[in-house]
């Protein structure tokens, strides 16, 4: 954070007090309306499962017509990569994600990394053809994104600001309620810590002729507690916790389980997360983490720890997942999304029977 970016030390919102005074988007009650509609096609299907992946940053805009603004890094390729899972898995998958972020199967051909076009060949001076070499990749993305389109299990929905974010996810979350233990809610975005409330936020573009310019930000309240205890009281939730200092990963993946009482974090390094990930869930004292345990795919299984320093409870347990331990076993490219979805289907089947 810069000198000019200062912290406000003032009492922080309250969940309520913030959806008490900030404006809802526009677009509130017709993508409510969208993911009611989802719900019910998907409830009324017996024994199907319903996720909603959180995917991507959120801007905090400084001026209304806006100019500029405050991001959170996050390409959008743990939700994006994670819902291909989840719909091979057979899962309905809302996708709750940053405009212009990437997208499942389209992220395979990202303008940066994998521009289309190249793809391409032209036949006959008119047709048009998928290069040989890479027809091969492609046919398995399309018959898996033929098939979401034609069975309607993916539901993408956009949001930009941190605002749109919070409004929508209360309204996503209270609709997907009615599923019950079906509901996996695996948030996966990068959630702006700080905001600026509506009166603050400055209608035109900031002038430079202010001079020096300098920003308190109030704190965008924890709403993981109201998720977890009244929006989706039966859901299976899993939380992400992202650190640059790996020493911080596992207290701080424990303190928000401890804190919010959901049912796993997945722990993540900046810059490991796309080799190594560890999920962090509360044990009962001397009983096994509340897991599917150690799969072929899964790391190492570390034994419950005691956290003296942290409240009320208990015990923890930690699985890393690591895709260094493959060592090539699979034959093909794995990706880290591929063991987390897996274990976190795991987890799911069992709290869906308990
Ligand atoms: C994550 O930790 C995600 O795994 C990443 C994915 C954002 C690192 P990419 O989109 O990156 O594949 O480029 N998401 C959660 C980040 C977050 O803001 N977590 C909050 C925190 O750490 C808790 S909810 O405090």
């Amino acid at each position: 954070m810069s000198d000019s970016v200062q912290a406000s030390s003032s009492q922080p919102f309250s969940t309520e007090a913030y959806f008490q005074s900030q404006q809802p988007p526009p677009t509130l009650a017709a993508k409510t309306a969208q993911v009611a509609a989802f719900v019910e096609k998907w409830q009324g299907v017996k024994g199907k499962r319903v996720v909603l992946i959180t995917s991507g940053g959120t801007t905090v805009p400084l001026e209304s017509n806006t100019v500029r603004f405050l991001d959170n890094f996050s390409a959008g390729t743990r939700g994006a990569t994670s819902a291909e899972y989840f719909l091979a898995a057979g899962y309905a998958v809302v996708f709750f994600h940053r405009l212009h972020s990437l997208r499942p199967f389209s992220r395979h051909y990202s303008h940066s990394l994998n521009p289309f076009l190249d793809l391409l060949t032209i036949k006959n001076g008119t047709e048009i053809g998928v290069k040989a070499d890479d027809a091969a990749g492609l046919l398995p993305v399309l018959r898996a994104y033929n098939q979401a389109q034609e069975s309607g299990s993916l539901l993408s929905m956009d949001f930009q600001t941190v605002n749109e974010y919070l409004w929508l996810l209360r309204a996503i979350t209270r609709e997907m309620a009615p599923l019950g233990r079906r509901g996996m809610f695996y948030l996966a975005a990068a959630v702006s810590d700080f905001f600026l409330p509506d009166e603050r936020v400055a209608e035109h573009k900031i002038q430079s002729s202010v001079g020096m310019f300098s920003l308190e930000m109030d704190q965008v309240p924890k709403v993981l507690r109201p998720l977890v205890q009244e929006w989706i009281p039966e859901g299976y939730i899993v939380s992400f916790k992202l650190e640059t200092d790996e020493n911080l990963l596992i207290p701080k993946s424990r303190a928000a389980l401890s804190r919010y009482g959901h049912q796993v974090v997945v722990g993540n390094d900046l810059h490991r997360r796309k080799q190594e990930v560890v999920f962090v869930e509360r044990s009962a004292k001397g009983t096994p983490a509340k897991g599917a345990g150690n799969s072929r795919l899964t790391g190492v299984q570390t034994p419950p720890v005691m956290d003296a320093d942290l409240p009320e409870v208990e015990e923890y347990a930690e699985t890393w997942l690591k895709l260094d331990q493959l060592q090539g076993s699979e034959g093909r490219e794995v990706e880290i999304e591929e063991l987390i979805v897996r274990e976190l289907v795991l987890r799911h089947t069992k709290w869906t029977q308990e």
